[in-house]
């Protein structure tokens, strides 16, 4: 039996060490690399279930080719040479009838080895078109450091350090496999916590401190807290006095949210807020970790992460030992951004990326003003990458799609991500993709937004690439882990894959980029990108770097506010120059959001739609027995009050129904939140079901992205991130009736 050093890639938090126990090319088991600095919890059931993932008949394992009309699901097995030929001339075909900007792309958590890769490809090709989750996942956290902070902000791990730790809408005991468990120790050893979360979950049952917020409001809730920090002196003078600007704006704005004001619109009573906020203030230095929750809820999502994280500057927790710290490049690691190639797509290109000029914040408008920064103060090595930080509009490309407005985009590559199932309004989605001249998708197995493209092209999986997690990945964590690929991406008489990297550049070498990708494989691109660290360490390759000790710690240090950020005025800025500049509120503040209109004032219950659960990891894993036994069915959590008033009894199917669609999930009879919410679960389909239309595998069944909305009227005013939670995510529920 051999043993592969390999990084596990089953989740996005990406990077887990493990050994991949490997006999006769087949994977026989995974177990955890306890050496390493980062390993999944005990409690992640994925490593074990690898085998049977790998071995899946889901798995695919040659390019196909449709035959007949799509949606028929029927396929010819093509070789590679021949897909990559067809595709290049489709694209080709494309770009003479509609410009470069008639191809988009679709990303999701870049599980396919990162998305550098994807956006050099799209900046040589000449579109501006990359759509992708990150527009309301991790991309408005990370523009909003950067524009404020300089830098992103990672919590000082340090043992002992920390005096408090808020999960901000946030469960790691669900969806962190390596955090939960030292979160757990930190914990032990004295931390307190603080949850901010409407449900009670795990860690909110284990807090010292939870508030029981209401969907949609943690703006409102952070600027209460300042309120209260600030009239009561407990905020940190000399740091917001010399550390920062617009503290003065910032103490005006806060006056306008006093604790009962704040109360009413969060669902808590006075107390509850005057409370959270000396709680906080008096365990500094703290640390928040934010969730995805804020970044589903417009209109106040930007608004959100950002009174969030200024709330951490005013308690001082910002570069600050036990606080928040402001990452610097890792050293001798060449991030994302300078593999990008961002310099190759013309300023007039960049002008046509869909919803720029309406969402300015996380595309090219906002992203060169940051990167203009960042790049002043650490050259290339700046952690700005455009994959994270400057993205198309989605729904606005699937209405162009649709439409022909602003103009027609007619060729879409789905590489790691299943939007039938990952973005809002799943049935305009569908229409869209549909309407499509040419579609195609990379993944590593069969999706229901496989079945529809023109051609569906076998990735390899982690286990068939090096990979590295992505501590680093914007090139600015203080933690290198690397791991080797446990068997080949090609096996004679088994399958033919080609991981991510290898993709792009066979494409692009089809379409005359052919000097801009010198590295020839993926090993070669981390030798590269860690060739300043292989020097330190005097090795020379990834298999050396790999025998010797396959990681690399650095330290994220405080002082940097001292040195000067990468901020227009080099300063922590509360209040925003680049927003201003942008034209949007330069201060945190909550937004009202806006009344329901039309059919929507029909539907009164809020709907927490996609809360973390084990083991799934959103829409994958539903194919592999071993996942499936454990969790078979959607589940949608149900108040007993609520269940009661509606005849639903634990177990029953139920409708959630809004004006955009309905769909069906199984009710689990709770009184972890308030009646008038429920918490649906995202990301199912069937694989048990006919892949072909119009079932698509049930991908129109139970998948809860049938009810949620993506008119771009209801998304972020700055980021244009779509409404999962929060208070635009209404419904309404009732049995299935048999
Ligand atoms: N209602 C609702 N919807 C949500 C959410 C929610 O909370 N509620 N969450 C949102 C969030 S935060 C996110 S990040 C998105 C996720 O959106 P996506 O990432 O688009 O969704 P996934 O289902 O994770 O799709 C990932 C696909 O990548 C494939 N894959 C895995 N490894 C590789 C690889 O190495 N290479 C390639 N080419 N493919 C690979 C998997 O098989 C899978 O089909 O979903 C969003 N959708
Ligand atoms: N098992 C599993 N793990 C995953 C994933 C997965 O699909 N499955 N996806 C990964 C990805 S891409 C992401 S983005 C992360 C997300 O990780 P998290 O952000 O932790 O994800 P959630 O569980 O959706 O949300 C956390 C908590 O936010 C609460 N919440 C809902 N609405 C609000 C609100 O308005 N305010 C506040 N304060 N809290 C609210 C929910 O009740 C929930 O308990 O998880 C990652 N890990
Ligand atoms: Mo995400």
């Amino acid at each position: 039996m051999d043993v592969k050093h390999s990084s596990c890639c089953f989740c996005s938090s990406r990077g887990c060490a493990v050994k991949v126990h490997v006999d006769g090319g087949r994977i026989r088991r995974v177990t955890i690399d306890t050496d390493a600095p980062v390993v999944p919890g005990a409690h992640c059931p994925r490593p074990s279930l690898a085998a049977e993932y790998q071995e899946s008949p889901f798995r695919l394992d040659y390019p196909l080719k449709r035959k007949g009309k799509r949606g028929e699901d029927s396929w010819e097995r093509i070789s590679w040479d021949q897909a990559l030929d067809e595709i290049a001339a489709g694209l080709s075909t494309v770009r003479e009838k509609y410009g470069p900007e008639g191809l988009a792309t679709s990303s999701g958590t870049g599980r396919g080895a990162w998305d550098f890769a994807k956006t050099r490809f799209m900046n040589l090709f000449g579109s501006p078109n990359r759509i992708g989750a990150v527009t309301i996942c991790y991309g408005p956290r990370s523009m909003v450091w950067l524009s404020t902070f300089g830098g992103p902000l990672v919590p000082d791990s340090r043992p002992g350090k920390t005096r408090l730790m808020v999960l901000w809408g946030r469960n790691p005991h669900e969806g962190g496999p390596s955090s939960w468990h030292r979160y757990l120790e930190a914990k032990k050893a004295g931390m307190k916590t603080m949850v901010v979360d409407p449900r009670l979950t795990e860690p909110a049952r284990q807090a010292d401190h939870w508030v029981q917020i209401r969907p949609g409001t943690d703006a409102a809730l952070a600027l209460g807290m300042m309120h209260v920090m600030i009239g009561e002196g407990l905020h940190d003078g000399g740091f917001v006095g010399n550390r920062t600007t617009g503290f003065e704006d910032l103490a005006e704005r806060v006056r306008e949210y006093p604790p009962d004001r704040v109360a009413r619109i969060c669902g808590l009573t006075k107390d509850q807020v005057v409370d959270a906020a000396r709680f906080f203030a008096g365990n500094q230095p703290s640390t928040i970790v934010i969730g995805v929750a804020a970044e589903h809820s417009p209109p106040n999502s930007i608004q959100a992460v950002r009174a969030i994280n200024v709330l951490l500057a005013v308690a001082g927790s910002v570069d600050r030992e036990g606080g928040m710290l402001i990452a610097g490049p890792a050293e001798g690691f060449i991030p994302d951004a300078a593999m990008e190639l961002n310099h190759q797509l013309s300023p007039q290109q960049r002008r046509k990326q869909i919803g720029a000029d309406r969402f300015r914040f996380l595309s090219y408008p906002g992203w060169e003003l940051v990167e203009e920064q960042l790049r002043r103060k650490w050259g290339d090595q700046h952690p700005a990458a455009a994959y994270l930080n400057c993205l198309a509009h989605a729904p606005s490309v699937f209405r162009a799609m649709l439409t022909g407005e602003p103009y027609p985009v007619r060729g879409l590559i789905v590489s790691a991500s299943n939007p039938l199932l990952a973005y809002a309004n799943t049935k305009l989605v569908y229409r869209a993709l549909q309407s499509l001249d040419l579609l195609v998708t990379l993944d590593v197995t069969w999706t229901p937004t496989a079945r529809i493209s023109d051609y569906v092209l076998p990735a390899a999986c982690w286990m068939e690439r090096p990979d590295m997690g992505n501590f680093c990945s914007s090139g600015s964590y203080p933690l290198i882990q690397v791991g080797e690929a446990a068997l080949p991406a090609r096996i004679p008489g088994r399958y033919e894959r080609y991981d991510d990297y290898e993709f792009w550049r066979a494409l692009g070498l089809r379409l005359g980029q052919g000097k801009h990708w010198p590295q020839g494989t993926f090993e070669e691109v981390w030798e590269h990108r860690l060739t300043g660290i292989f020097e330190s360490r005097g090795v020379k390759s990834l298999a050396e770097f790999i025998a010797q000790r396959r990681w690399e710690k650095g330290t994220v240090e405080p002082g940097q506010c001292e040195e000067g950020l990468a901020t227009p005025s080099g300063k922590v800025e509360i209040r925003s120059t680049i927003l201003e500049k942008l034209g949007y509120d330069p201060l945190p503040g909550y937004v009202d959001p806006r009344q329901p209109e039309g059919e929507w004032k029909k539907y009164r219950l809020l709907n927490i739609s996609g809360a973390r659960t084990m083991p799934y990891h959103h829409s994958e894993f539903r194919h592999v027995e071993g996942f499936r036994r454990m969790h078979p069915d959607p589940i949608v959590e149900i108040h007993v009050d609520l269940a009661r008033r509606k005849g639903i009894a634990d177990g029953d199917w139920v409708w959630i129904e809004t004006p955009v669609g309905r769909c069906r999930q199984r009710a689990r009879l709770t009184t972890s939140h308030d009646p008038d919410i429920i918490c649906s679960q995202h990301g199912w389909w069937f694989p048990e079901q006919s892949g072909e239309e119009p079932s698509l595998h049930g991908a129109f069944e139970s998948n809860i992205n049938i009810t949620t909305d993506d008119d771009p009227d209801r998304c972020d005013p700055m980021s244009g991130g779509w409404p999962f939670k929060g208070q635009y995510m209404r419904c309404s529920v009732r049995k299935v009736e048999e």
